[in-house]
């Protein structure tokens, strides 16, 4: 119900109304694949179908253009991100990740307590061990090309692991001492610096519940408003967006469509809107 939940809140109109030339070319279905289930872990097989189909469209859609990925399970993005650094690696450019979520989803099939694959896919696509089941990555994306803000929600054994491998990390408590810009721009700066193009997962529990209620994960304590657009819009004037997720939205918790609305925003200030040409309205 995620996609179509942003296609009602207008996501087409807001990057046309900007310029963009806008193709929707529907919802996405998972590979069939004969894999068994795992007691343990949730819908495997159809994740490992998802993974496949997304990774192959991810790449076609890449050569056409700045793909947005519209879900859904945040599992999604064990497709999109290994497809887009497969098409990053036909340009002969390094994929960078920014993920702004409150969790890390560093968790393996095995380490993950709840059998949530929503947790694992930075796990896979940095190439952790325990991904036997899934395809084999074309191009694995090192921790240190990743970057997290918005943590507040982390295991201690993810927190060292990511630590250890040179991940990005903006907690909560960094973002109140020293802003949001600050890891950021440093992050664009190692992107810009390497000639890398940049991935961009927007989970709607990087923000606050209380402007953003429609996500089965919440996490008090998140972005608020003016931070997520600011976010969004120095993404947009660095250049070096190639790709976007839109996950975890779910509208059967959503109130009068507030969070819909508001994820189709910071994606039209991804995509070039200023802050200062937004109508009034009221929920
Ligand atoms: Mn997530």
């Amino acid at each position: 119900m995620g996609p179509d939940a942003y296609r009602v809140a207008g996501l087409m109109q807001a990057l046309s109304d900007l310029g963009h030339t806008v193709a929707d070319i529907g919802d996405t279905q998972p590979d069939p694949v004969e894999s068994p289930e795992d007691p343990h872990l949730f819908a495997l097989p159809e994740c490992i179908g998802w993974t496949q189909a997304l990774s192959r469209m991810a790449q076609e859609v890449a050569r056409q253009g700045l793909p947005i990925f519209m879900g859904g399970d945040h599992a999604l993005s064990m497709g999109t991100v290994s497809g887009m650094a497969a098409h990053a690696n036909t340009l002969g450019r390094p994929l960078f990740v920014l993920w702004l979520d409150a969790h890390s989803d560093f968790h393996t099939p095995s380490s993950s307590g709840s059998g949530n694959l929503h947790g694992t896919p930075v796990a896979y696509f940095t190439g952790q061990s325990g991904f036997d089941a899934f395809p084999p990555l074309v191009t694995p994306v090192p921790t240190d090309r990743v970057g997290m803000i918005g943590l507040r929600s982390v295991d201690p054994a993810e927190r060292a692991a990511l630590e250890k491998d040179q991940a990005m990390l903006a907690d909560m408590r960094s973002i109140d001492e020293h802003g949001i810009k600050t890891p950021l721009l440093a992050f664009l700066d190692k992107v810009r610096a390497a000639n890398g193009i940049l991935h961009v997962s927007l989970d709607v529990d990087f923000l606050d519940p209380s402007i953003a209620p429609a996500v089965g994960t919440t996490v008090p304590g998140g972005a608020t408003e003016r931070e997520a657009h600011l976010v969004m819009e120095l993404l947009h004037e660095s250049g070096l967006v190639c790709s976007l997720d839109l996950v975890e939205l779910n509208p059967f918790l959503d109130e009068r469509g507030r969070t819909a609305k508001l994820m189709v925003d910071l994606a039209a200030s991804l995509m070039g809107r200023r802050i200062f040409d937004r109508p009034t309205r009221s929920f």
